[in-house]
């Protein structure tokens, strides 16, 4: 017969490497066993469903289909009962690496104070908007004269903000990959202005960012917190946009975050550029040196703005990450001292937000860098991180839909791939092939395996994310958004609500694919920064 394609079945629509885990789902269908057909209808694959009851924060009766040990390359579906089939996808070789492409080429298309060429940008080209070098100060800096010059760098996300926090921690997670695979994609270039220079495209897409979060530098050594207006724009695009553009806030996070992400980038670019690292470096001592004398100041809102607040006042983990970077950039004993202080207070944690992920990244610096640390130190870090990662291996198994996570907050995407992340660190540190499979079973819920149906990256898959919060995806009028972007996901918190009608009560279908979703549907760099990270991670390890 002719199966209907089924959005009871959950399946990555990407696919799959020919050695990776192959799972899906199979929701509020009584079925008991599933068969895997190819394009000419042909079985290739039949297997028992596992029944693993109702998830409570999607309402739904869940089965498990496992395929894992079918491997021959090609394009295929899942069938149940003979009547309904899944979305296809493939299994194959280079299987991320356009996605992986897409997310990456996803920081481009953020560019301020530049137009992107048609050349580089195909129909997603746009006229330059954003020149912000002449930034007014916002009383909040502690200045009142004169204007800053900080052009370029990334819009953060679906607004035209740009935020030293998120950031810096974008940066810091997506340069542990060229740390690690320095020369991984040499010869695949991204059609960015830079591609053909001899330098690989990402590290000049960092670069990008890295001279932006540079100029936020005030001459005391404190940096500070946002440029943006005074609130959000409309949905125009940047060409069209003439709200005043402010420099607002200094803090203790924006400070270390800037001390770390500078100091790790001075440690990783020493080669392609001698003179730029020599003054990150300094950029950086300068800024803890701020810090450290002004330990606890809290970024709020001022009365009269609106824009993004990246709320934290904890800052031991903006301590610990800056000192580590610093520490294997410079092997002083002051930032080793204070390195293991506040490791001390490291608590390992699951669900992160970007608000203690900084911490993480640190972490993760060190355990690329264990030869260099004492050898108890190191074993301390070795053994917290695997203990990390066999906790979310636990939820894992335990859970329906083979993710750790079960609270759906802003972000909840970014949640996830932090999870995955933290697995391909744990595979890089053991070579245990168990992390490797844990941190695909997390992938697949990103690309569709999840309660919802969406592939959550723009561009991919079959049940496509097609309106953003994203302003220049809402406002050139191309049907399809600016691909490769990772869509925030469900967002139990609904703080959009008054303006979204969602159709579900459960906390993990709480997402609607529309324009008005800030809360659900908008892009975020520091949410695309560890979906590179493992799409990287797997594509280096699986292909
Ligand atoms: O990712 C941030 C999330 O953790 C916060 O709860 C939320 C509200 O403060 O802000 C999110 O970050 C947004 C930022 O403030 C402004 N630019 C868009 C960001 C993603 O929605």
């Amino acid at each position: 017969g002719s199966a209907k394609i089924s959005d009871q079945i959950r399946i990555n629509q990407i696919g799959f490497y020919p050695s990776s885990a192959k799972q899906f789902t199979l929701v509020d269908t009584k079925a008991s066993s599933f068969k895997v057909v190819d394009g000419y209808k042909n079985k290739v694959y039949s297997g028992e469903l596992i029944d693993l009851g109702t998830w409570e924060a999607s309402g739904e009766k869940v089965m498990l289909g496992d395929f894992s040990s079918f491997t021959a390359p090609g394009a295929y579906y899942v069938v149940i009962n003979d009547t309904i089939a899944s979305y296809p996808f493939k299994i194959k070789k280079e299987l991320y690496l356009p996605a992986l492409k897409a997310a990456i080429k996803s920081y481009y298309f953020q560019r301020a104070s530049m137009a992107i060429e048609e050349e580089y940008g195909g129909e997603y080209a746009r006229a330059a908007g954003h020149p912000d070098d002449e930034c007014l100060f916002h009383p909040s800096t502690g200045k009142s004269k004169g204007t800053l010059n900080s052009k370029g760098g990334w819009y953060d996300a679906g607004d035209y903000g740009k935020y030293i926090v998120n950031a810096s921690l974008s940066v810091g997670q997506m340069l542990l990959i060229l740390e690690q695979y320095p020369k991984m994609m040499t010869n695949i270039g991204l059609n960015i202005p830079e591609t053909g220079n001899g330098i690989i495209d990402l590290w000049d897409e960092l670069r990008y960012e890295l001279d932006w979060i540079q100029t936020m530098q005030d001459d005391d050594g404190g940096v500070y917190f946002k440029l943006t207006a005074k609130g959000f724009s409309g949905f125009i695009m940047p060409g069209d946009y003439d709200l005043d553009r402010y420099i607002i806030g200094k803090s203790t996070a924006s400070t270390l975050d800037f001390a770390a992400v500078l100091a790790q980038a001075s440690r990783l670019y020493k080669e392609i550029d001698p003179e730029w690292s020599e003054k990150a470096l300094d950029a950086s001592e300068k800024a803890w040196a701020w810090a450290e004398k002004n330990d606890n100041i809290a970024f709020k809102n001022p009365e009269d703005v609106s824009t993004g607040e990246y709320g934290d006042n904890e800052f031991s983990d903006d301590f610990f990450w800056a000192a580590s970077e610093l520490y294997l950039a410079t092997k002083k004993d002051t930032y080793s001292n204070a390195m293991k202080k506040y490791e001390q207070e490291y608590k390992h944690q699951l669900a992160d937000s970007w608000k203690n992920f900084v911490r993480n990244v640190g972490f993760h610096s060190l355990l690329e860098n264990k030869d260099e640390l004492d050898a108890e130190f190191a074993n301390s870090l070795i053994q917290g991180h695997k203990a990390l990662a066999n906790e979310i291996l636990q939820k894992i198994d335990r859970h329906p839909y083979r993710i750790a996570l079960d609270d759906f907050e802003w972000g909840s995407n970014s949640d996830i791939l932090n999870q995955a992340y933290i697995l391909c660190v744990a595979h890089r540190l053991t070579g245990d092939e168990k992390y490797l499979l844990g941190a695909e079973q997390i992938s697949d819920y990103i690309f569709g395996k999840n309660a919802t149906g969406y592939c959550f990256l723009t561009g991919f898959g079959s049940k496509k994310v097609m309106f953003p919060h994203h302003r220049p995806s809402g406002a050139d009028s191309i049907p399809d958004p600016v691909p490769g972007f990772i869509a925030g996901g469900p967002n139990n918190d609904r703080q959009d609500a008054h303006e979204v009608t969602y159709q579900s009560e459960f906390p993990a279908k709480a997402y609607m694919d529309v324009e008005a979703s800030f809360a659900s549907n908008e892009v975020c760099i520091n949410w695309n920064a560890p979906a590179v990270y493992v799409l990287a991670y797997l594509q280096q390890v699986r292909n």
